[in-house]
């Protein structure tokens, strides 16, 4: 008897092992995992990739018309808390136009704000047109109302918060380069104007910025095109708007050919992760994508050691 359950606790260790745990999220398509730990337990705010209704939406490109949140205790068993907002629930957004693209969290003084990019109501065709929003809970999980206009001075995509060790807010996003700007108290508003970072790669579209502190030491990663698709690169600053100093690749371009990554980086029970997405539930089309995460690790001199992503 007692082999007999030693080898069966044995099978399925090998199986954990050798599946791992990723995509993390296998009944629906997710991208742009934005992970944040919360009251102690480990949230994911992903993009949520559909394929639209018949004569909805943008043929062959992103779609996605709500947000849902996941949460877990041990990054193999995600609970799906449902949709936290909708594109119909935003005022200021085009409510048809599947366009709610990466988003981040942050928490102050006990309530939960939500960034979002959409595009505006009435916007031009074409590729710009967007704007941030935000949207606010009591809690991790929702619901999220939307405030009824996006941030005064914000044009484009992937929203990034970081608030500093002296309180002091700011506001990351991307239009093609990435752009910053210090946040006023109330979340809502920028309080200083945005300014770009011309010491980083100026070729090559850059997008998706995630800041975060460690050691004193103010990271910004981001994913770069440096050759035909996404790689994640980072820099490093003394202070969260620069001036950065370029460091390297944190992950490499995806080995399926998936066009865009998008990450985050967070330390939960004492271990750093990156959260990214790769599409290896939907090989043929890389805009239905998965969201993964994997350890990652700092050399003694506060380096990132790059990340190879675990095979599935
Ligand atoms: O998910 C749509 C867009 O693709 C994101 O905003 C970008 O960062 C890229 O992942």
């Amino acid at each position: 008897f007692k082999i007999h359950t030693i080898l069966k606790l044995l099978f399925f260790l090998v199986l954990s092992v050798s599946y791992g745990q990723n995509p993390l999220i296998t009944d629906q398509f997710t991208a742009d995992p934005t992970a944040r730990v919360f009251n102690g337990k480990l949230y994911v705010y992903p993009s949520h990739d559909i394929i639209p209704p018949e004569g909805q939406g943008r043929a062959e490109w992103f779609n996605m018309a709500d947000y849902h949140v996941f949460s877990s205790e041990n990054l193999t068993e995600w609970e799906d808390h449902g949709v936290i907002l909708s594109q119909k629930d935003v005022p200021w957004g085009d409510p048809e136009a599947y366009s709610m693209w990466a988003p981040d969290i942050m928490e102050r003084d006990g309530k939960y704000y939500f960034y979002f990019p959409n595009r505006i109501k009435d916007a031009d065709d074409g590729e710009g047109g967007f704007s941030i929003g935000v949207a606010i809970s009591d809690t991790p999980e929702g619901p999220f109302k939307a405030h009824p206009t996006p941030i005064e001075g914000v044009e484009g995509i992937d929203p990034n918060v970081f608030i500093d060790k002296d309180g002091q807010g700011y506001l990351f996003w991307s239009q093609s380069k990435i752009y910053g700007a210090k946040l006023k108290d109330n979340m809502l508003e920028l309080a200083s104007e945005p300014k770009t970072f011309m010491e980083l790669p100026q070729k090559g579209h850059m997008e998706g910025p995630f800041v975060f502190e460690r050691d004193g030491l103010y990271y910004m990663t981001y994913p770069h095109v440096a050759n035909k698709t996404e790689r994640l690169e980072y820099a490093v600053s003394d202070h969260p708007l620069g001036t950065y100093t370029h460091k390297g690749v944190i992950m490499d371009e995806s080995a399926k050919g998936t066009w865009t990554n998008h990450h985050s980086i967070t330390k939960y029970k004492d271990q750093w992760y990156l959260f990214y997405h790769d599409s290896e539930l939907s090989p043929n089309f890389d805009k239905t994508r998965s969201i993964r995460a994997d350890s990652l690790f700092f050399d003694n001199n506060g380096n990132i050691k790059k990340v190879l992503p675990t095979l599935r």
